[in-house]
């Protein structure tokens, strides 16, 4: 059991060293829309993306993946809060897609995640 609870110390403080604003935390996801999995009707897609932290926008990426995979790069609202990234896709054909999303964080951490959608 000591031993248990002395590499979980030592863990814990290598998890500090690698990661010494911690208590700022990378941006996380908070809330999304569209949600993941859901299904939205009409060719136009307010995207918005809540993260738990101010993000760098200028260095952050959005990119919507068709239903036949092609790759369409969405440029970020400039006036939305600090702590979201908000698009406005538009002519979007019905079908599955995936929005990808790559934020860096004020920390100085990038974080990443797959959102897939259905246009009904
Ligand atoms: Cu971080």
């Amino acid at each position: 059991m000591r031993a248990f609870f002395r590499i979980a110390f030592v863990l814990s403080a290598l998890w500090f060293l690698a990661h010494p604003n911690a208590s700022q935390a990378h941006a996380i996801i908070v809330s999304s829309s569209p949600a993941a999995g859901a299904t939205v009707s009409g060719d136009t897609v307010a995207i918005r993306l809540h993260f738990n932290s101010r993000i760098d926008r200028a260095r952050s990426k959005l990119t919507l993946l068709a239903p036949d995979g092609a790759a369409r790069a969405l440029t970020p609202a400039s006036d939305a809060p600090a702590d979201e990234l908000n698009a406005d896709a538009t002519r979007l054909p019905a079908g599955a897609w995936h929005l990808r999303w790559q934020v860096l964080s004020v920390d100085g951490h990038i974080t990443r995640g797959d959102i897939p959608f259905t246009v009904h």
